[in-house]
């Protein structure tokens, strides 16, 4: 069995050796999706055998051509797609799970009407069970993207943006929604920490609808006592100084300081925030929106970025895709 933490479990809680303090035990994203997707590649394998070759399928909904989408959306494709032949597979150690996914890709100059007629006919298709829009829009036109996440059939809102299923988690029907996919795979990080998150101090930095919101709703309804923090917070490293489980979602390269962080915290960054650099090929690398090499010295378990909170994103789309396909098993079942 694959750990997913860098260090066994128990060692990881920061501790003082003699003056000389011990790192983090980082949590690994890239570990932790990779068990998610072999559980998921069986659970597609038993659904396939059942229901005469039946396969989950997912539609990808893209807008314009942003660099950062293409490569969000290449590797949810690559995640999902069937593996036909292992020798002629050229997708490096990439798990498939056997989601038919396809990528629908509209020009920038699309308008508002067609956005919004593709997302009716992707939810018209019978054949589908999760449908995403990818974001953000890539538009030169005026769309506005609340219209167009919540004309996603709450059924196949995979991404769990639509209201519907905002409304669902924020009152604490967990097992009545998608939840967003972001949020979702820190909470198992986080359980993957072994820590319980039921009773303790959450500090969320970010309320945007697709981290910081979701984030707060799952970690009240898994019973912490949360506070959310934005760009009004006049005290943040006071805010995260109390924060047994900290999660950061606010777009800033590296703006929580180690020296912020409570000790023995857990510690999740979900920032991809791309800084020059001109020691590497492509000029940039890219970096969290907690300095890493400060916070491992304080915290009990810290994400890594690139490798953390990244690949569970794309798991969890694909944990998404399948409960919707089993769901939509179940109906039609119900359904005679
Ligand atoms: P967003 O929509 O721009 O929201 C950022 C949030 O952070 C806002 O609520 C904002 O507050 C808050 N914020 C900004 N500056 C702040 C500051 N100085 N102090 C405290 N709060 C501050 O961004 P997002 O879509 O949530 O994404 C956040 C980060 O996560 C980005 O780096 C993004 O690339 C990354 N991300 C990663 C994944 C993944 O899978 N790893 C998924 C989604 C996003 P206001 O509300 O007051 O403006
Ligand atoms: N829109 C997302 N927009 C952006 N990183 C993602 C993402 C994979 N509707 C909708 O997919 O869930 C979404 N739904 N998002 N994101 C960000 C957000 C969306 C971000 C990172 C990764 C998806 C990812 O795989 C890797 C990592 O962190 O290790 C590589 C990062 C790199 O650039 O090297």
């Amino acid at each position: 069995m694959l750990s997913v933490v860098a260090r066994p479990l128990g060692l990881g809680a920061s501790c003082c050796r003699g003056s000389r303090r011990a790192i983090a035990t980082v949590i690994s994203g890239n570990k932790a999706s990779k068990l998610v997707r072999e559980r998921l590649k069986e659970e597609v394998e038993k659904m396939k055998v059942q229901f005469c070759g039946f396969r989950p399928s997912l539609v990808v909904l893209q807008v314009g051509d942003r660099d950062d989408s293409n490569l969000y959306i290449s590797t949810k494709l690559k995640a999902a797609a069937e593996e036909i032949n292992r020798v002629l597979c050229c997708f490096g150690d990439v798990l498939q799970i056997g989601i038919d996914a396809k990528h629908v890709r509209l020009p920038n100059s699309a308008t508002q009407d067609e956005v919004l007629h593709s997302i009716m006919s992707v939810n018209e298709n019978q054949t589908v069970h999760g449908l995403i829009v990818q974001l953000p829009l890539d538009t030169v036109n005026h769309i506005n993207s609340e219209l167009v996440t919540n004309a996603v059939s709450p059924e196949k809102d995979v991404d769990g943006l639509s209201c519907i299923n905002a409304g669902k988690l924020s009152r604490g029907d967990l097992n009545d929604c998608f939840i967003p996919c972001t949020p979702n795979g820190c909470l198992e990080l986080i359980r993957q920490t072994g820590v319980s998150v039921a009773g303790k101090h959450a500090v969320v930095i970010g309320r945007s609808k697709i981290v910081g919101a979701p984030m707060h709703d799952l970690l009240l309804w898994n019973h912490a006592t949360v506070t959310t923090c934005h760009s009004k917070t006049p005290d943040l490293p006071e805010q995260v100084g109390r924060a047994d489980i900290l999660v950061v979602g606010a777009g800033r390269a590296e703006m929580v300081r180690g020296g912020w962080v409570k000790e023995g915290a857990v510690v999740i960054d979900c920032g991809i925030n791309y800084v020059p650099d001109e020691t590497r090929a492509s000029g940039k690398r890219v970096v969290g929106d907690v300095h890493y090499a400060s916070a491992n010295q304080r915290a009990g378990f810290i994400t890594p970025v690139p490798g953390g909170v990244g690949p569970m994103t794309v798991a969890m789309l694909m944990e998404n895709t399948v409960q919707s396909a089993q769901r939509f098993l179940l109906r039609s079942q119900s359904h005679g």
